[in-house]
């Protein structure tokens, strides 16, 4: 065997970093002055095209040949939980194994998914040419020694280990010769310096390759892929192995299995793709992420930065396997410890969520197949009679003319714009479905989205470089916006712009088929015979095949293959919408999309997408929403009462219930199916919406904090129990019930006719918001009432929780007095945050125009700390309700003045305090004897 270096690769290396550094240098000037809103940053030329190694494979033939038969000794006593799949495509025999250089064993001594052809312990492809340590971490490079069985593998690899933050560390395993692909979003901002005492430690070894993380408080390995599997990095075949120290995995969505993954030979496919939601299949999102949880609490995240097609399998040992098909090797590993730092630690690296405009917190309505203004405005009206709060209007498809983008029928929707008007006159907002596929066959002339989109030249090309053609809404074909074109920016904000001005002046976007979806499989012409699109390895994607229901991956983005950028495609239409509308309004953006990639919750949030209305499907939604929020994502909702099939009055009396707290609150149905608005099903499901509705608005200061607290810190706002009591085995499996924030315990019936839930309640001091009743628990199941009218509700004790007297929507409700739930612990104390802005403003927090006041509870006083009041309009408090007072209260005091009007109610143990009128941006004293 020759001895070739990678050395002798690296010559070209100087000339290509030119250009590389020219490209890092228009990205370095983007993003250090980024626009107002952050535009994407897109370069014509920035090496995004998969690169071919094909000028390699000549010589690695004369270096390189199959790994040897494996000794039996590498085989043996081999757990099958440890046994990573070496053949994990096709039919295999014992000879097709071996040749590949791995172990056969027919028989294990387990049913399930043992493979039978294994990596034997010394698999290697690669060997190290040097790998050298210092205090930032490792650089190493290694060459090929031996072919896998996939095609072009890479010669040369680069592996850079950067300690960046105490709990963050940054692997990065690439071609150092030819650049490949890498996602041009999320941008991740780069770490000046290093961590000089992280909670972690890396372990390398110069004859295996691969990497422990260490963490060093426990001296646990976390992520331990040191000589583990069958590591692999081919041009479209990229695989690595790890062990984790624990089975509690959670995300590697978007999927519509257990909240609480399995680690039985499960295989998670991340790949965009319209398909209703069902378990095991890949749906409209992708997100390369995971926590883990050990018992005992400590956890970590991990974070695979590829947008390429990929299966992420977890199997007993534990551990996890990923295979995808491009780009490279970009881990971010988080060391927590708690969940919620992980997602904090994670939301660094991806973008922390968008701040959601306050009525958007509100209850939207919204159905497929109103079919005319006419009988919007009746539904809408007669719900708003009923008192049923409602902040926004919506309209699907149907309100366009010939479903065409941009334009609507201005027969069936005649006055829409008057519409419009009245509702913001109204204080209520509208909000319409747009498409990024639009309709290639009107006159010339007559259909400016289109027209324009030729003239500015942002369609996505098929492979000979005509218009790929498609078809989804439009009567005839359908042509896709290129959102990774730098001129999509300009057209999109003037098409956005020319529909307000011409048409009507909707307050948000919700963009859908961005996966995107599109009927014919690739194109109406199919798709051409090339390695992009059917690659040596296709991960599990739905239809087998990579262009089912989606646009060709040979199809052509100005940046690139839509075979590496598919993923990204809803993140780039989210960052240019989001930008686009921002110009246009001068407000800040609502936009909801159905696919997502890592990042996406920075400019969009999503729905569950086209579930269907059963019971089943209402329990699902719960692991929806808090994998969401575990991706960022945290404005988030399920379409309540369900979108296809028939609901019934019983699953949307509880729906309605449930999706009172979804972050996301909209009902919305398909086309002919019956309506199922609260007042449509009748006085139930009223009755119900009614109740949990006002509960949501009145909390809706609470919500809005959470909102803030992500968009600074990345916090979760719908939250798993686990996330508040992480050392408590018994919640790491819960998904049936859910908190906001820290405080706030949700527990919906999820059972048709039951009207009493057995919820796991965690250790604590606990309160019935209905009842004030005090629940001490042991960490134990409780059972609580569950009328049909009531969703159960718990406080927590520990905190303050701010809310404002409900109202038909938020434009009037802000004009109301606010109010605080004081709710006292074993030690009677607690404490609480309110952030408060004018609700619309785009960046409150770098204009520093916004409110930020704390509370605190010790004993029988409450006090508030101003940390800030910049935004000037009145927070008046109005009424206190304090919890577990346990003897009865004989005065109330002021700033020291007493204080008439409070009721003791010596049942639930609750003090009221009424008809105030402070000021909460100055401080107060609130005392009581
Ligand atoms: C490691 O090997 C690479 C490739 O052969 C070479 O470019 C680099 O200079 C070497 N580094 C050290 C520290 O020897
Ligand atoms: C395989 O690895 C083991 C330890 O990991 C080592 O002792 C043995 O020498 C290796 N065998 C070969 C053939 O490399
Ligand atoms: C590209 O589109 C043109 C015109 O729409 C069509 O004639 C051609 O066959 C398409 N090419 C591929 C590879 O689909
Ligand atoms: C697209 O591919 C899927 C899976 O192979 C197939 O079921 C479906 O019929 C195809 N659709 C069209 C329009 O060819
Ligand atoms: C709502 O339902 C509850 C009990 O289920 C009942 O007591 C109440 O009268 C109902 N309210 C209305 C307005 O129908
Ligand atoms: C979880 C679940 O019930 N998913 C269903 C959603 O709807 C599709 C098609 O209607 C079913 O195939 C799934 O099983």
């Amino acid at each position: 065997m020759k001895n070739i270096r990678c050395n002798s690769f690296l010559r070209g290396v100087c000339f290509a970093s030119f250009f590389v550094n020219v490209i890092y240098f228009f990205i370095f000037v983007f993003v250090v002055f980024p626009p107002k809103n952050e535009i994407p940053n897109f370069e014509k030329s920035s090496g995004m095209y998969p690169v071919k190694n094909d000028r390699l494979i000549s010589e690695k033939e004369f270096t390189v040949g199959l790994p040897p038969v494996p000794e039996f000794t590498q085989c043996e006593k081999v757990n099958d939980d440890e046994k990573f799949d070496c053949f994990p495509r096709g039919i295999v025999t014992q000879n097709l194994c071996e040749n590949r250089g791995c172990c056969w064993s027919a028989v294990s001594n387990k049913v399930g998914s043992v493979p039978p052809c294994y990596y034997p312990r010394n698999y290697t492809l690669y060997k190290y040419e040097n790998i050298t340590s210092t205090d930032a971490g490792t650089v190493g490079y290694m060459k090929n020694v031996h072919l896998s069985p996939y095609p072009e593998d890479i010669q040369c690899l680069r592996i850079d280990i950067n300690y960046e933050t105490d709990s963050r560390v940054h692997v990065k395993i690439y071609d150092p010769i030819q650049t490949r692909f890498e996602p041009p979003f999320p941008y991740v901002p780069k770490v000046k310096g290093y961590s000089r005492n992280p909670l972690y430690e890396v372990k390398t070894d110069k004859n295996k390759i691969g990497f422990t993380v260490v963490r060093k408080s426990s001296k646990k390995a976390i992520f331990d892929s040191l000589g583990v599997g069958g590591f692999t990095f081919a041009n479209q075949f990229l695989q690595l192995s790890a062990k984790l120290s624990t089975k509690f995995i959670y995300g590697l969505g978007q999927h519509r299995n257990d909240f609480l993954l399995s680690t039985d030979w499960y295989t998670r496919t991340l790949f965009n793709r319209d398909q209703t939601p069902a378990e095991d299949m890949n749906l409209y999102g992708s997100h390369p992420f995971f926590l883990g949880v050990e018992e005992g609490g400590d956890s970590f995240g991990v974070f695979l930065l590829n947008s390429n097609a990929m299966d992420v399998i977890l199997q007993p040992s534990p551990a996890v396997t990923y295979r995808t098909i491009g780009g490279i090797l970009n881990f971010y590993i988080f060391l927590g410890p708690t969940p919620e730092e992980v997602i904090q630690q994670y939301t660094e690296v991806v973008g922390k969520p968008m701040l959601p405009p306050y009525w958007s917190l509100g209850f939207h309505l919204c159905r497929w197949g109103y079919n005319s203004l006419e009988n919007t405005k009746t539904i809408m009206e007669k719900n708003l009679a009923a008192g049923i709060p409602l902040d926004v209007q919506w309209n699907d498809i149907d309100y366009m003319e010939d479903r065409k983008d941009l334009l609507y029928d201005k027969k069936n929707f005649a006055g829409l714009s008057k519409f419009v008007d009245d509702l913001h006159e109204q204080g209520m907002h509208y909000v319409v479905i747009i498409d990024p596929g639009i309709s290639n066959v009107e006159a010339p002339g007559t259909y400016f989205p289109y027209d324009d989109a030729v003239a500015m030249d942002v369609l996505v090309k098929n492979n000979t470089g005509d218009i790929l053609l498609g078809k989804v809404w439009n009567t005839e074909t359908t042509a896709f916006l290129d959102f990774f074109n730098p001129d999509i920016v300009d057209y999109w904000k003037n098409s956005i712009l020319r529909q307000q001005k011409e048409q009507f002046k909707y307050d948000g976007l919700w963009i859908d088929m961005n996966e995107p979806s599109d009927a014919p499989n690739g194109s109406i012409y199919g798709c051409p015979d090339d390695v992009l699109e059917h690659p040596p390895y296709v991960p599990s994607v739905s239809g087998g095949q990579l262009s089912v229901n989606t646009i060709c991956m040979t199809a052509k983005h100005t940046s690139g293959n839509h075979y590496n950028l598919h993923n990204l495609y809803s993140l780039a239409e989210g960052i240019v919408t989001n930008y686009a509308i921002s110009q246009v309004t001068g407000k800040r953006p609502f936009i909801i999309s159905r696919a997502t990639f890592s990042g996406q919750g920075k400019y969009t949030g999503t729905w569950g997408g086209d579930n269907i209305s059963t019971w089943k499907e209402m329990a699902r939604s719960i692991p929806y929403i808090l994998n969401s929020n575990l991706f960022g994502m945290p404005l988030s909702g399920e379409d309540i009462c369900g979108f296809q099939k028939e609901t019934t009055v019983a699953l949307c009396q509880r729906w309605m219930q449930l999706g009172a707290f979804y972050p996301f609150s909209r009902n919305h149905n398909s086309i002919n199916e019956k309506p199922q608005d609260p007042v449509s099903l009748g006085p139930d499901v009223v009755n119900s919406s009614l109740k949990a509705l006002t509960i949501r608005y009145t909390l809706l200061p609470y919500l809005y904090t959470l909102f803030w607290l992500a968009h600074i810190n990345g916090d979760t706002v719908a939250r798993p129990l686990f996330f508040e009591f992480p050392s408590d085995v018994k919640t790491y499996d819960v998904s049936t019930q859910f908190l906001w924030g820290p405080a706030l315990h949700i527990i919906p019936v999820l059972t048709e006719g039951a009207t009493k839930v057995d919820a796991y309640i965690p250790k604590g001091r606990w309160f019935d918001y209905y009842t004030g009743n005090e629940i001490i628990s042991k960490g134990e199941r409780i059972r609580l009432p569950a009328p049909l009218d009531t969703i159960p509700l718990l406080l927590r004790g520990g905190y303050v929780i701010s809310t404002q007297e409900p109202a038909l929507n938020t434009v009037i409700s802000r004009n109301k007095n606010m109010g605080l739930l004081i709710i006292p612990n074993e030690k009677n104390e607690a404490k609480g945050f309110l952030f408060w802005d004018d609700g619309d403003l785009i960046d409150p927090y770098e204009k520093n125009e916004y409110n930020f006041l704390e509370f605190y509870l010790t004993e029988n006083k409450v006090i508030n700390k101003v940390v800030k009041c910049n935004y000037i309009e009145q927070t008046n408090l109005g009424n206190v309700d304090i919890f577990g007072v346990k003897t009865t209260v004989n005065s109330v005091m002021i700033n020291n003045v007493n204080w008439k009007n409070f009721k003791y109610l010596p049942d639930s143990k609750k003090l009221i305090i009424e008809d105030l009128n402070i000021d909460m941006c100055q401080t107060f004293v609130i005392q009581w004897t």
